[in-house]
């Protein structure tokens, strides 16, 4: 886990010392406003760095909240290894919270032989691969000390590759205070939505005693993933009013004005790639791959485009061109019965509305698309380059749900 304070500067070199020949690595950091260089994207923002070679970030996070990083080169296996940290921006309380946990959950993909993987596999084409063990922290179902009646800040992470995690808490009042490190003003949890790279930050003030569990309810029986237990003397008598965080500076939207553009989430129908010009069988949508972009296998599309690949070489042209400093709305249509977590890289987003869900305005940068599902988001396109524009179930990104968006 990185710390920084608001207004500080990060320089991080990372060094791959990866075995294999030829595995290169990056990190990207998620939901980071960062200058493009910054961004991590083998090919597209930087070369790849190879066994053996260094590449230094250096940047200043505009935003205070919980982010994380992780490496964006063959990022199943990578990020099923456990490529990942954690980034805390500092400095959005205005008064602190009594203490704080950070609660990170993930599956790890092992086999009874005690070995990783297989990483990507047909289930690419359906949900996803899950692994057959969940942790909190690298534990399972820990017990996780806090003092008793305080309020505690829970700074939760989803990193998971694949699943998604319908998040509550019992036995303890809980506030959503931000989503995507993004803050909201405080507002009951009942249960979070969350797909793989989606945070959410929470107030929860302790037990008096006993303690209070952290559940997924998106499974046939509910999956307790972390205890908090409540010691010491109870700390706060009065009632639980959480203080809301500050502001991050997001660009509003003019949503008056505002170019509003769709963008399709589908299959193909037969999980082949279909290449640019030839024919298409009938009842066969027409999944356009891009002459240079070949793979074995394309399940998914944006657009009709497939950008598939391991390593995000060969790329194709943008999915869009859009102009500097305009306001946008992205209309996100998910075509699939599938559940698809839309990350846009480099921009904080403003959620406006879906026909199926009814949620309050949020900013974030990962939106979950429920199957069918027709979502608005907006934002103003006010950070020049080529940004990612991928689903982060990452077996549905490494088999073609993948593009970018050129700002300029
Ligand atoms: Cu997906």
């Amino acid at each position: 886990m990185l710390r920084l304070k608001a207004g500080g500067r990060l320089r991080a070199a990372i060094k791959n010392s990866l075995p294999r020949e030829g595995e290169h690595v990056s990190i990207h950091w998620h939901g980071i406003r960062v200058p493009n260089a910054e961004d991590g994207v083998p090919y597209l923002t930087q070369p790849p760095v190879p066994p053996g070679e260094s590449f230094t970030y250096d940047f200043a996070p505009p935003d205070a909240g919980t982010f994380f990083f992780h490496t964006h080169c063959n990022t199943a296996e990578q990020l099923g290894r456990g490529l990942a940290g954690i980034l805390i921006v500092e400095g959005d309380e205005p008064e602190p919270y009594d203490t704080e946990r950070l609660i990170v959950l993930r599956d790890w993909t092992i086999g009874e032989d005690g070995k990783f993987g297989p990483f990507l596999t047909s289930e690419a084409a359906r949900a996803g691969t899950f692994g057959a063990i969940r942790s909190c922290n690298d534990m399972i179902a820990p017990d996780i000390a806090v003092p008793a009646s305080a309020d505690v800040r829970l700074r939760i992470l989803n990193i998971d590759r694949t699943r998604n995690m319908q998040l509550g808490i019992e036995g303890a009042e809980c506030a959503i205070i931000a989503i995507d490190g993004m803050p909201v003003s405080p507002f009951p949890l009942k249960a979070w939505f969350t797909g793989p790279a989606m945070r959410l930050d929470l107030a929860m003030r302790s037990p008096a005693e006993g303690r209070a569990t952290l559940y997924d309810y998106f499974a046939p029986e509910p999956v307790p993933l972390a205890h908090f237990r409540s010691e010491g003397p109870p700390m706060r008598p009065r009632a639980f009013d959480p203080a809301g965080l500050k502001p991050n500076p997001i660009a509003e939207p003019d949503l008056e004005s505002a170019e509003r553009q769709v963008f399709s989430f589908s299959a193909t129908a037969t999980g082949a790639p279909v290449a640019a010009g030839a024919a298409v069988p009938e009842g066969v949508p027409a999944i356009l791959l891009d002459d240079l972009c070949t793979t074995p296998q394309t399940f998914w599309a944006i657009n009709k485009r497939a950008w598939p690949g391991r390593d995000h070489s060969l790329l194709p042209p943008p999915l869009a061109t859009l102009r500097r400093g305009g306001s946008y709305i992205f209309e996100l249509r998910n075509t699939t019965p599938r559940i698809h977590p839309i990350h846009l890289h480099g921009h904080s987003f403003k959620w406006l509305r879906s026909n199926k869900r009814d949620l309050p305005v949020h900013h974030a940068d990962t939106v979950l698309l429920l199957p069918k599902e027709r979502a608005e988001i907006a934002f103003v396109a006010d950070n020049p380059g080529d940004w990612m524009f991928h689903c982060h179930i990452i077996e549905h990104q490494e088999t073609g749900m993948m593009s970018y968006i050129r700002v300029a």
